[in-house]
């Protein structure tokens, strides 16, 4: 049964950690998938590549990025937003790969938000130093969707936060094949990524990749 494959999170290297109400990291759930979900990656950069944007106030962001999917999430000087084409082509983004919104559905499923069916996908690359700052993700029309995040390649520290910027940040170490997913009561919490730490992985070299996967369209649009 699929489940036995992809859902065994009984065994030591699929453990199960809630952060919050709404939020929880299923520890090595991707991993099987990880050579297929890269070399998926590879065809959408070939097609969409990673680029550093910039923020609305015109800094060079360290994470380097791309999009598959209907919807592509941008930011430049006229802010953040989703796009259904790439700027860099003006095209649009590559197709999402079919095992990517298997992955991002079953991964909700697991984590009790059935029938997900998102829209966008976000590609991060990350190299030594590369950092995303404390931030909410609220660029969606439908905040009642749950966002999957999953890790591949080098560790990495996500800082998990609470409702409002100030509050004080858990640190939780991310490794290949992890995922997080978030939604319900703590879909806009505030969360980053701290700098990057130098090193090499087997199957990436010296980057985390992350996939975030959103339905970033209005309700009921696919
Ligand atoms: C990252 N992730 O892990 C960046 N956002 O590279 C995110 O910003 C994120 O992992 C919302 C939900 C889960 C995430
Ligand atoms: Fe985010």
């Amino acid at each position: 049964m699929i489940d036995d494959l992809f859902c065994d999170l009984d065994s030591k290297d699929q453990r199960r950690e809630i952060l919050a109400d709404g939020a929880l990291v299923l520890h090595g759930f991707a991993r099987a998938q990880a050579p297929a979900l890269l070399a998926a990656i590879g065809e959408v950069a070939a097609a969409a590549p990673f680029r550093r944007m910039r923020t609305p106030g015109s800094l060079r962001m360290s994470v380097a990025m791309s999009n598959c999917g209907p919807l592509g999430w941008l930011s430049d000087r006229q802010g953040y937003r989703y796009a259904p084409l790439d700027p860099d082509s003006g095209k649009p983004w590559p197709t999402m790969p079919g095992l990517f919104g298997q992955l991002a559905q079953m991964a909700a499923t697991e984590a009790g938000f059935p029938g997900f069916a998102p829209d966008a996908c976000l590609i991060n690359r990350y190299e030594a130093g590369s950092k995303l700052s404390l931030h909410q993700d609220k660029d969606e029309a439908d905040l009642g969707a749950p966002i999957v995040s999953v890790s591949l390649g080098l560790p990495a520290v996500f800082l998990f936060g609470g409702l409002k910027r100030n509050e004080p940040t858990t640190r939780v170490p991310l490794v290949h094949g992890d995922v997080v997913v978030w939604g319900g009561p703590a879909r806009l919490r505030y969360h980053g990524v701290q700098a990057l730490k130098d090193g090499r992985w087997p199957e990436t070299g010296n980057c985390r990749l992350n996939l975030t996967f959103r339905k970033a369209g209005p309700p009921g649009d696919q």
